[in-house]
């Protein structure tokens, strides 16, 4: 009899249909919650939220080889995180995750570069960085560089990253709970195998980022499962681009500007007049102006964060993607609802 879940880690038991980890027979595998996601699909919004300090308290309890995971298209909210300060103190070795939303023709080396130069700013040490995405020989590099201590490897990173889907890649099996909405590994679930000795973790939870202020429905929108297109606009005076109602960026005082955007394919990404911008986001927000964010009921409730814009230069959006915009010279203020986390930062690819 197994006394927590194979899928999410949780706890089994059988007296509340209602609460994490419940069965109808103690004997079975897996919880009923993960029976759901796996065979139905069907996730209960805001059925678990993650405690960060907790995570972070069980994590310095553990002696082993630590692994933090990275979704690469949602970078600087793994910069942004708690996390953080957890490996200013831990060695690690660092997977960026999800590199095939990027476009194909990346360059990896370069790529690794700039998540060295970034991660080294905030006085972080990765022995490795790995990247997974379509032509890498992930599983190699992994046992190459990570499975090679008699410790085990504790996969660690933000709510959504990657870490249970990296696990049943290594395992070659789909044996933890993979789940396109956070939250869904419940406690730390250990994995031992004649190759592996893994422990799955919880999901920090960024509170600063979209996915946690989408519903189900519209995380399937925003969150990109596949490839990236990149967007790609030549603005020649003061213009204004919407994406959704999620954020509205101003490009002001420009000759000409190129502008790249990176976020899911499936949100409307709309081009305006700046001059009746306004007008336009009082009138139509959450109306043609869709998604919008739980708790940001109207556009005067969003934040403008402002900026020079003065050749090449990266906008992040945390949960959303980035835009990168070259020009001479612009003012660039762009408004999103006031908690999420808005980075300017040096182009990543
Ligand atoms: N495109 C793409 N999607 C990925 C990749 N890895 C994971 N995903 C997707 O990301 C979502 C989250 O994956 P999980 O493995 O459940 O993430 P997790 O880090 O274990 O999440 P929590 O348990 O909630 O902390 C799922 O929809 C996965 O299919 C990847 O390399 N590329
Ligand atoms: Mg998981």
């Amino acid at each position: 009899m197994n006394n927590k879940c194979l899928g999410c880690g949780a706890l089994l038991q059988n007296n509340n249909e209602n609460e994490i980890g419940y069965v109808v027979d103690l004997n079975m595998n897996y919880c009923q919650r993960c029976f759901k996601m796996i065979h139905y699909d069907q996730h209960k919004e805001n059925d678990f939220l993650p405690d960060n300090n907790l995570i972070i308290e069980q994590l310095n309890q553990l002696d082993g080889n630590f692994v933090w995971i990275i979704d690469i298209f949602d970078f600087d909210s793994s910069l942004n995180s708690v996390l953080v300060d957890f490996y200013r103190k831990h060695s690690c070795n660092i997977i960026l995750n999800k590199c095939d939303l990027l476009p194909t023709k990346i360059n990896y080396e370069k790529l690794g570069k700039y998540v060295l130069s970034r991660i080294k700013k905030l006085n972080i040490k990765s022995k490795a960085i790995i990247t997974r995405g379509i032509n890498t020989d992930f599983i190699d590099s992994f046992n190459a560089y990570i499975n090679v201590e008699d410790k085990p490897i504790i996969m660690t990173g933000l709510a959504n990253v990657g870490k249970s889907t990296i696990i049943n890649h290594l395992l070659k099996d789909k044996v933890v709970t993979v789940n396109r909405y956070p939250a869904t590994t419940i406690n730390f679930n250990e994995i031992k195998t004649e190759q592996y000795h893994i422990i799955d973790t919880i999901g920090i939870v960024a509170e600063n980022t979209m996915q946690m202020y989408l519903t189900n429905k519209q995380l399937k929108t925003v969150v990109p499962i596949k490839q990236v297109r990149p967007i790609v606009f030549q603005l020649m005076q003061n213009q204004t681009l919407s994406i959704g109602g999620l954020a509205r960026i101003d490009i002001l005082n420009n000759e000409k500007a190129n502008v790249v955007i990176y976020t899911s394919n499936l949100l409307k990404i709309k081009r305006s007049k700046l001059e009746n911008a306004d007008k336009l986001w009082l009138k139509n927000y959450g109306k043609e102006l869709t998604p919008t964010l739980k708790g940001c009921e109207s556009f005067l409730e969003m934040k403008k964060h402002s900026f020079t814009n003065k050749g090449k230069v990266e906008y992040f959006i945390s949960g959303l993607g980035f835009i990168t915009i070259n020009c001479e010279k612009a003012d660039i203020d762009i408004y999103t609802a006031p908690q999420i986390y808005v980075n300017v930062r040096k182009a990543m690819i």
